[in-house]
């Protein structure tokens, strides 16, 4: 019985040939990039489920770029994820938020530059709330001749070619686009195979449900808290105010975000006036996947995150971002 109901569904790697297939004259490199990123995707999986039983949870001492105390399975998670992009030899480098300064790998050849956060929302990880990986790709602009430059990874957020997030929940599921839609695939623990689970995902136009750490609301801008108030004012269609969700990690809450509907924020504040999510690897990646679907990502100036330029591999920007009427509502105010 079970195994006639795995029969109608669709592995990751099936689908993704069939996506090949879509482009003419497709070599198949990208095809095997997302490939790596599913296999580090089940390790680092495997990791944070065990993670309560192992001594890789905690600290281990040291702090990243940010200043932010680093967790050990960060560092396996980072770890996990440049070697298994190095593996085929498509990646020449790689920004992640764990490296000071791009990682360059073995292939200097390689087409991809991949921008990543390999374990987002680490600070809960102690606590057993979920986690999650992100990345972004770029095909590189320099010669493949010649060395990677900085040319090659200051691109905009609309030059990626694909972007994904893995989120490591109640199950684990890849979410990714290639600009041709946002599918997500969960994974099957026993077998280590991912299914495809939604395909072409749309946000609802509307969701009932604003997403921030509230806590921070008297240090927002005026546009912000009145959005807030408008929020908790029962509208008068349905008589009731705005659910808030807030979880601390952006996956999760871009995930409920992109089936659910409503709207996340992580706002400028007098104490960090960019915000405090990073352009490269946490906004541009989750920008693509939200306007993918039909929605909206948007920074403190009202500048499509997609389109705001990269000056500093690790910068950070103010972040808006969910189903279209939501953020219609909020950038009416700002
Ligand atoms: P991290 O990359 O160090 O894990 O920080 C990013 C996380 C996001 O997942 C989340 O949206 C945000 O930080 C939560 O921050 P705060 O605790 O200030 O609400
Ligand atoms: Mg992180």
């Amino acid at each position: 019985m079970v195994a006639q109901s795995y029969a109608r569904l669709m592995t990751l790697e099936e689908f993704i040939i069939q996506g090949q297939n879509h482009f003419k004259g497709a070599t198949g490199d990208l095809s095997q990039l997302l490939r790596d990123i599913a296999l580090a995707a089940k390790i680092i999986s495997n990791e944070v489920n065990k993670a309560g039983i192992t001594n890789l949870l905690g600290l281990d001492g040291s702090v990243n770029v940010q200043g932010e105390a680093v967790k050990r399975l960060d560092l396996f998670s980072n770890d996990q994820m440049i070697h298994a992009l190095s593996r085929s030899g498509n990646v020449c480098m790689i920004v992640s938020e764990e490296n000071d300064k791009p990682v360059r790998t073995r292939s200097s050849s390689g087409k991809y530059v991949v921008a990543m956060d390999p374990l987002d929302g680490s600070s809960n990880i102690d606590v057993n709330v979920s986690i999650g990986t992100i990345f972004s790709v770029f095909a590189r602009k320099s010669d493949r001749a010649d060395e990677p430059n900085d040319y090659d990874i200051h691109q905009l957020g609309t030059e990626q070619i694909a972007a994904g997030y893995v989120l490591y929940g109640s199950s684990t599921t890849l979410v990714y686009t290639t600009g041709l839609g946002v599918s997500a695939f969960t994974l099957d623990p026993g077998l280590g195979e991912f299914f495809l689970s939604e395909r072409s995902i749309k946000m609802p136009r509307f969701g009932p449900t604003y997403s921030l750490n509230e806590g921070h609301i008297g240090q927002c801008s005026p546009a912000v808290q009145s959005y807030l108030r408008k929020c908790k004012t029962p509208d008068s269609f349905s008589g009731k105010p705005y659910n808030c969700r807030y979880i601390g990690s952006m996956v999760s809450d871009i995930h409920r975000t992109l089936l659910d509907g409503g709207i996340f924020m992580y706002p400028d504040t007098q104490r960090l006036p960019d915000g405090k999510l990073r352009l490269m690897y946490e906004c541009y990646p989750m920008a693509f996947i939200i306007e993918q679907a039909g929605g909206i990502a948007v920074d403190k100036n009202k500048t499509r995150i997609l389109e705001i330029p990269v000056r500093d591999i690790h910068q950070r920007s103010s972040i808006f971002m969910g189903s279209d009427q939501n953020m219609r509502d909020l950038i009416s105010m700002m």
